[in-house]
């Protein structure tokens, strides 16, 4: 089966006739379908539309376009089974997870749809007699919008809906391992009454997501994916003078205190680590444990891990999928290879599993490594699987130290029952997400999202913050003097 891109609300093939195929990770043999290899033409004509549809769409009401964006929010959750169950084939994660992803888009709609009556300006007196001084949001335009396949809804939508809701118009780049559920999305937005040309899909690779930064016609670029292409991303805009939002890699840690509630944090670290097969920007690769509880919770922690079953995701009870594609599961048995031959001990796992049925997939066993020293790579670089780090920590200051040694600062968490630890760990630990007894994830669409260091260009997404991304500010001066009043000069 083809699939198309979506310009001007038709559904049309690339001008390349180049096609690239869309497999399940879990079962190889399992093509979903093929999918445009889009080029510039491509690009440009979806620009063309959006930009053409801009005028009419900016001038709605922001309110009437929160009532389009509150009522996709009501489609994505008819269609939520459906779709989830599409995800799944196409990504590989277990069918609860992609149901989530699907929720935390449905929030990010409706708190989206709601912030359409809030996009707040503010006035503040003038420095002149009979004068007032405004400020307000606009929309800037065409965005240019390219995601990752790990969260294929969640993370779409949080740039997708406020950008509409700004009165933005968009095209959207999805990533080659999720095309599906983008053309789920744009039949949603389509039904929810999105008027054609606002909202835009070419599919393809790295050739389509360059034409797209290069466009003209694209104001902004938010981008969600690797650090090596986001600050490619990021070099071409400075050239171009483009706004650029930049959400990027992550080498989580989590610190275990001595005083925490261990069954609660063998809880957390299970599903922070290897939930989405580790495949998150805010997945647990680190694991600092404070040294009176080390061997302890390694014990119980590994016999839980062993215990986690691995399969499709269209199994109910999976609970660890594939891994997403071939390149990813070579990287990612490379890193384990690697950490051996550094010097870590790999306490468990290590291995592709290609028994019985997972022999057609991805299937890498949950792994864990421990005497990690911070300077060995699987310590530092983000593997993007279902690998982690154990260090041992002698005391706090030290555990906050290991926490922010590393050169990414997205996510963070610390079990403790301490208030002073807590305390100071949410003051300490260099990252845009601190979570204290919880997880490393669990963001809510209605806070900020992001990172420091080499996870982002210190942009958030999530929020009221990330309306900063889709708009910029208009300063009106309005003088009912009648008179010329020259400000610095006139001022008695
Ligand atoms: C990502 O990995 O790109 O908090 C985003 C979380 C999810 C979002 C993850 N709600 O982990």
């Amino acid at each position: 089966m083809r699939f198309f891109n979506y310009i001007a609300g038709q559904w049309l093939p690339s001008t390349s006739d180049r096609w690239f195929p869309n497999v399940n990770p879990a079962d190889t043999r399992d093509v979903i379908g093929e999918f445009p290899r889009s080029n510039a033409e491509d690009i440009a004509r979806a620009c063309a539309a959006a930009r053409q549809a801009f005028t009419r769409w900016s001038r709605i009401p922001a309110p009437r376009r929160g009532e389009i964006i509150r009522r996709a929010g009501d489609i994505f959750t008819r269609r939520k089974e459906e779709l989830a169950a599409i995800m799944t084939r196409e990504m590989g994660k277990p069918l609860f997870e992609t149901r989530g992803d699907i929720q935390e888009a449905i929030d990010t709609a409706y708190y989206s749809a709601t912030e359409t009556r809030r996009l707040f300006g503010y006035n503040t007196p003038s420095e002149l007699p009979n004068k007032m001084n405004l400020s307000f949001r606009m929309p800037l335009g065409v965005c240019g919008i390219i995601t990752a396949w790990n969260f294929p809804i969640a993370v779409p939508s949080w740039k997708i809906f406020p950008a509409l809701a700004a009165g933005n118009t968009i095209v959207w780049k999805p990533s080659d391992d999720a095309p599906h559920s983008a053309v789920i999305f744009a039949e949603i937005l389509q039904e929810a009454g999105v008027p054609p040309g606002v909202f835009n899909i070419v599919h393809g690779d790295a050739e389509a997501g360059a034409a797209l930064v290069e466009h003209p016609d694209v104001r902004v670029v938010a981008f969600t994916g690797s650090t090596a292409t986001g600050t490619q991303i990021a070099a071409r805009c400075g050239a171009l003078n483009k706004k650029v939002s930049l959400e990027m890699g992550g080498k989580n840690a989590v610190i275990i205190m001595e005083d925490a509630d261990l069954a609660l944090a063998i809880e957390g670290v299970l599903w922070g680590a290897f939930g989405t097969t580790g495949q998150r920007c805010t997945a647990t690769s680190r694991l600092i444990l404070h040294a009176p509880i080390h061997d302890t919770f390694l014990g119980m922690l590994i016999e839980r891990a062993r215990a986690l079953t691995l399969g499709s995701g269209l199994d109910e009870q999976t609970q660890v999928g594939p891994v997403i594609n071939e390149r990813q599961c070579k990287k990612i048995l490379d890193y384990i290879h690697i950490g051996q031959q550094e010097g870590a001990r790999l306490a468990l796992g290590g291995n592709r599993r290609t028994e019985g049925e997972l022999a057609h997939g991805y299937f890498i066993e949950p792994t864990i490594f421990t005497d990690v020293q911070p300077t060995m790579r699987i310590w530092r670089e983000e593997i993007f699987g279902p690998v982690l780090s154990v260090a041992k920590a002698e005391s706090f200051e030290h555990a906050i130290a290991l926490a922010n040694d590393s050169d990414y600062g997205l996510s963070s968490a610390i079990y403790t029952r301490s208030v002073e630890y807590a305390f100071a760990a949410m003051r300490d630990i260099e990252a845009g997400i601190t979570y204290i007894n919880a997880p490393t994830i669990g963001a809510e669409a209605h806070m900020a999202f992001g990172g420091i260091k080499n996870t982002g260009n210190g942009h958030r997404e999530g929020g009221w913050t990330v309306f900063d991304i889709f708009t910029e500010w208009k300063t009106v001066y309005v003088d009912f003097s009648g008179r010329l009043q020259r400000a610095q000069i006139d001022t008695e």
